[in-house]
């Protein structure tokens, strides 16, 4: 209850939902999983039968539950010869798409994550080498994770700076399909772009955005982070290209989104956030959203953030890792 009336006389509203002020206030949160974080219970999920995969992802989730971020470091995990025979193949294989299809800063931060974090054909990169190169270019860090967290959770995190991310492999049988993000979604998809400030800012502000506001704009903010971070495209020399996590990290989605199959619409913040709220999560998307430029796809977002209802402002402090809150007169 002292966080919630601390908050509460801070912000002086009773409907403003408890929110982390400090960045080891995070330790608190990421507990609960939905989804098969946990354990494997759908039947169609492709490691359902293999109980030697299903232990594994256990092992792998209790690092995430027993991590703190005043940890030295997130504990590395040998991956094995089946796990590294995921990445292996798919690795080389999504590079092939990068050169014509993704956007600058993604591939000249490729190279970085080669040069520093162990990024290569033969070799599965380890979280902590990745969350300690954010921290020395962009300030982001890596906070492991067994599986998908609530909006309100995954968002506040975002606020520090923090990124969520899984520390398993997907079920080696099928190599290019996963049914929930997975190291590889994570560090092939979000990674290279968390170390660009243009794309991490888009994070950042989202996630300020989601402290202490009203339940009612998390889903728009889901949306918003949805057709952004995970789907967005932007115009480079006069041609498409990919920026977002979901598109970079899945074959599917590369080849689709670069036919001539789906539709293109101009990155609106606004309009994504009231009228794109049911996009599909097991298909590919049947339209993606297109910005101009990076100094574009922040106005609408800065603006849309801005228009939320909330009785009081937040600014990230990055030295002290804090958000101080202040009052709207
Ligand atoms: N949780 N761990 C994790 N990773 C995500 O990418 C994530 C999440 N929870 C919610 C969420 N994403 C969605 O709201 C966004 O992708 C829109
Ligand atoms: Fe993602």
């Amino acid at each position: 209850l002292s966080k919630m009336s601390k908050h509460l006389t801070l912000c002086g509203t009773p409907q403003v939902p408890w929110f982390p002020t400090n960045l080891y206030d995070l330790d608190s949160t990421g507990k609960e999983i939905l989804g098969e974080g946990t354990g494997i219970q759908e039947a169609d999920h492709p490691g359902f039968r293999d109980e030697v995969y299903k232990s594994r992802r256990k092992y792998i989730s209790d690092i995430a539950y027993k991590y703190s971020l005043r940890d030295e470091e997130i504990p590395r995990i040998e991956y094995t010869d089946d796990e590294l025979g995921v990445w292996q193949h798919c690795y080389p294989k999504l590079k092939k798409h990068f050169q014509k299809n993704a956007v600058k800063e993604y591939n000249d931060t490729i190279k970085q994550f080669e040069e520093h974090c162990g990024f290569a054909e033969d070799n599965v990169p380890q979280l902590e080498d990745i969350s300690q190169y954010l921290q020395n270019t962009t300030g982001w860090r890596i906070r492991p994770v067994a599986g998908l967290l609530s909006q309100r959770e995954f968002f506040n995190a975002l606020a520090f700076k923090v990124f969520h991310s899984t520390q398993y492999i997907r079920h080696h049988s099928v190599p290019e399909y996963t049914p929930e993000p997975d190291l590889l979604h994570e560090v092939i998809g979000h990674g290279p772009m968390l170390a660009n400030e243009d794309y991490a800012e888009l994070s950042h502000m989202i996630g300020l955005a989601s402290l202490g506001c009203p339940d009612k704009y998390l889903p728009r903010l889901g949306a918003l982070y949805w057709f952004t971070i995970e789907f967005g495209l932007c115009m480079e020399a006069g041609q498409r290209k990919a920026y977002g996590a979901g598109i970079l990290s899945s074959f599917g989605e590369l080849d689709w989104c670069f036919s001539d199959g789906p539709k293109f619409l101009n990155l609106d913040a606004e309009d994504v956030a009231e009228n794109h709220r049911d996009y599909p999560i097991s298909t590919v998307q049947p339209y993606y959203f297109v910005s101009d430029s990076w100094a574009d796809a922040r106005e609408t977002i800065r603006q849309y953030c801005d228009s939320i209802p909330r009785a009081f402002n937040v600014f990230y402090n990055e030295e002290s890792k804090t958000v101080e809150v202040d009052r709207k007169i």
